[in-house]
Parts: structure tokens; sequence; C-alpha cells
């Protein structure tokens, strides 16, 4: 029988929240943005989407269904991003369930994803899949959101989650009645840990689902979207501190040195 995936509004205490995803391992938070809020985000991205190529042909095995639209970069494309990626909730449950294990955090993945009219469900995996050398279950490595810029309902593609998967061993697989749907409203954000097992959902409606992920992950690992050139050095100079900092610049310990008197050629040839 499935876990459900705890639900909470935005004026709710973060020590609950906290306590949800320790135990489930996913949680959706409700109303934390208003409609203008998603709207400008939306219109920020809406040029860069279009021009999105939308793959018809689909394959079982490709670990991206097509009929989906996927654009990352999206702190470098839309301001209005800034203040989803520097939410003080989801910066307390970022220190909560990954500071023991770091310095500081940093942005692990930004990218808009739509799922399109007839796209087929995503294969069930963990964020934390790429840091195979740790056996399951994992010390928490990233912690991941979903914010929804339209409602996610059962038949547009709304994230799949296996609550309380986070604790599994390697070997233990999800059977089909453990696999909830995360629906909710536009405004809404799901967070779910690195190590939960998620997917996206079949988008068996006529329109398309649009959700923009924010992950975050410890600050000396690798991050999956390079975000030094998904947010170059000349387009970071005119954005906040914070989000200097949030994309990784400032060194973790004695990580990340560098010369700053590199930024032209040297030599040539
Ligand atoms: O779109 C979703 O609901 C989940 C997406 C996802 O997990 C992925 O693209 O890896």
């Amino acid at each position: 029988m499935a876990m459900s995936i705890p639900e909470f509004d935005a004026m709710d205490d973060v020590e609950s929240i906290k306590a949800a995803l320790d135990r489930a391992g996913c949680a959706v938070i409700k109303g934390v943005q208003a409609p203008a809020e998603v709207n400008r985000v939306k219109a920020e991205l809406d040029g860069f989407m279009s021009e999105l190529r939308v793959v018809n042909d689909d394959s079982p095995e490709e670990f991206y269904p097509a009929r989906t639209r996927r654009l990352p970069a999206v702190l470098a494309r839309s301001s209005g991003s800034h203040a989803m990626a520097l939410n003080e909730t989801i910066d307390a449950l970022c220190w909560h369930h990954l500071g023991d294990n770091c310095e500081r955090f940093h942005l692990h993945v930004s990218a808009a994803l739509e799922i399109g009219p007839g796209a087929r469900e995503q294969i069930l995996h963990r964020e934390e899949d790429p840091f195979q050398f740790f056996s399951l279950p994992r010390p928490n490595l990233v912690l991941a959101t979903m914010w929804a810029m339209t409602d996610f309902t059962k038949l547009n593609g709304a994230t799949l989650l296996v609550p309380g998967s986070h604790r599994w061993p390697t070997q233990r697989k999800a059977h089909a009645d453990e696999i909830v749907k995360a629906e909710m409203p536009s405004g809404s954000v799901l967070i779910w840990l690195g190590g939960t097992l998620h997917a996206a959902g079949a988008n068996i409606s006529d329109h398309w689902r649009y959700g923009v992920i924010l992950s975050y992950s410890l600050g000396w690992l690798r991050q999956e979207e390079n975000q030094y050139l998904d947010l170059p050095p000349n387009l970071a100079a005119s954005m906040s501190d914070d989000i200097k900092a949030l994309v990784g610049y400032p060194m973790h310990g004695s990580l990340g040195f560098y010369d700053p008197r590199v930024s032209e050629p040297s030599f040539s040839g």
C-alpha cells in the first residue's frame, strides 16, 4: 500500500516539513508562488521554450520521453526564477538535509520541463543515481524541487514519486501500488530527496504540464548541470551575490581556486 505525499501550505512551520521529508522523502507545499510570479517566469522562458524542437518518435529505452520540452540554464534566462532558487523555506530544507555533509550546497540542475499530450511515463530513477560509488541508501547528496507552473494532475503527467524509497536498499524495487502522483495546483512546489524514486508521469490529457526543476547538491560534488557554462562569469557579474554563491562561484574549503588574471588568451597556436 502506497504511503501518501505529505502536503503543506506556504505558512506551515518549516520544522514539520523537515520531519515529513525525513519520513517520506518527498512533500508538497501549496501556495508558494502567486499567479503573477508564475506568469513572469513563464513569460521570460516562453521564447526559449517555443524554439525547442519536440521529438515525436519515442523509444522506451530513452531516459527522456518524446513529446516533452526541456530547457536548462533557467537562472541565466529568467530573473524571476532567482527568487524561486533562493526561496527561504527551500534554503532551510537544504541546510537541514544537506548541511551535515558540506560547508555549503550549490545549484545542481535548473530546467523548465514541459510534458506534452501523449508523452509516456519516464523510467523511475533517483537524482543521486550519477553517484553510483555510494551504495544505497546513500547519505543525502541532493535535494530537488519541482515548481508547478501549471496544475499538475493525474492525467497531465504529474511527477510520480515512491514515498519512503529514499531509505530502500539496492535490491528493493517499487511495486505499482507504491507509486503516487504528485498532484498540485500551479504555484505549489514539490520537494524530494535525492534518494527518492521518481519520474515524470504520462500525459493522457490534451494540454501541456509545465514545471521548473531546481535541485541542490553538496558544495563539493560535481554539479549535474555545468553551472559555470550555463551561467558564465560575464552573465553572473550582473547578478546578486546570493545567486553567484548558489551556482557555486565561491570556494568550498580548499576546492575551487582559480586565477582571475586568466580572462584573455595569453598565447596563440
Ligand atoms: O518532469 C518530472 O515530473 C520529473 C522529471 C525528472 O525526474 C527528470 O527529468 O529526470
